[in-house]
């Protein structure tokens, strides 16, 4: 059973909670209450509302609410709005790929270094391609960090290059060769019609034609990014939402000295 997650026993916690058959929780077990939002290209009116509704009835919600809506500009109605779902999840066979590596802290990753490798790390980091989100990259590279983890230019043990946003995929391995990069970390917040792939991709391809790909470790990281997808587009891991400087500084050290003890 991959549900190792889920701390608190169902007898413990309510009789009725089937894991088997998960639904939404609003005030009462199994009740399915969800909370969703979408725009219709329609005039705020009472048709609108009744549309509403008679959308979130095809999609499956039973009692369908609409508790807010609001015309954004002439002829699109926001919507906010409840419902009950009819469908459940079987929670207990769910697995997800994901990085298994030992999170250490700052102190313990420069140790980690300090004592297996003897040397600093050269990371070399970005927002690539086309995409402006600057506060994704910023949060796991800043000295000062996020939400508490300090960022990898805070490590005694790394030296992180932090090159902002849009940064064309040439200029950023350019700037890796230049650097003499250990690891690359590429950050993709904007997915829309898949320009993200392209744009992954595309990196991946310019570090084969150079010979570089296995020379450095390349990992990748934003919110709409899991592990599962990076290993698909030829990364060495991805990172997603809520994740820190902690996490990817432990899979670096970790691949670091993995292929050390390879080559
Ligand atoms: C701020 C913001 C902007 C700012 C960015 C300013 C800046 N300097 O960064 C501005 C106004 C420029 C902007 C522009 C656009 N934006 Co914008 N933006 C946002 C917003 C509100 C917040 C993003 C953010 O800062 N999150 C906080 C950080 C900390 O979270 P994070 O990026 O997820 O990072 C964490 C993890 O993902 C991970 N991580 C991220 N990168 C990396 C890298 C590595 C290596 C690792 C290990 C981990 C990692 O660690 C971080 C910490 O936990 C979001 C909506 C939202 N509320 O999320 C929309 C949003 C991201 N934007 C969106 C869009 C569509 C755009 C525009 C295309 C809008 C437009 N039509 O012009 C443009 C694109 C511009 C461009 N060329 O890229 C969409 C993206 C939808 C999609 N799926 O593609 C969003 C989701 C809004 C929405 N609901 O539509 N945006």
């Amino acid at each position: 059973m991959s549900c190792g997650l889920y701390s608190m026993s169902d007898k413990e916690f309510d009789k009725t909670l089937d894991l088997t058959k998960v639904k939404p929780y609003g005030d009462t077990m199994n009740d399915g209450k969800v909370q969703l939002s979408f725009t219709l290209p329609v005039p705020a009116s009472a048709e609108a509302t009744e549309a509403a509704k008679q959308l979130l009835k095809s999609m499956g919600f039973e009692n369908p609410l609409v508790v807010y809506f609001r015309e954004l500009t002439p002829g699109y109605t926001f919507f906010n709005c409840y419902g009950s779902t009819v469908h459940t999840v079987d929670f207990t066979s769910i697995y997800v790929p994901k990085v298994e590596s030992t999170v250490m802290d700052m102190d313990q990753t420069d140790n980690f270094i300090r004592e297996n490798i003897g040397r600093k790390l050269v990371v070399v980091g970005a927002s690539t391609g086309t995409d402006a989100h600057t506060v994704g990259i910023d949060a796991i590279m800043n000295m000062k960090g996020y939400a508490g983890h300090f960022g990898l230019e805070r490590y005694d043990m790394f030296e992180a290059y932090n090159l902002g946003s849009q940064v064309p995929n040439e200029d950023f391995l350019a700037k890796a060769i230049e650097l003499n990069a250990d690891a690359l970390l590429v950050s993709q917040t904007v997915t829309q019609k898949d320009v993200h792939i392209k744009n992954m991709t595309e990196l991946v391809e310019l570090m084969e034609a150079e010979g570089l790909r296995d020379k450095m470790i390349l990992v990748c990281g934003g919110p709409r990014i899991s592990h599962e997808l990076a290993k698909e587009l030829g990364y060495d891991a991805g990172f997603g939402m809520n994740s820190y400087a902690d996490d990817v500084a432990s899979f670096i050290v970790h691949e670091f000295v993995k292929r050390m003890s390879v080559k």
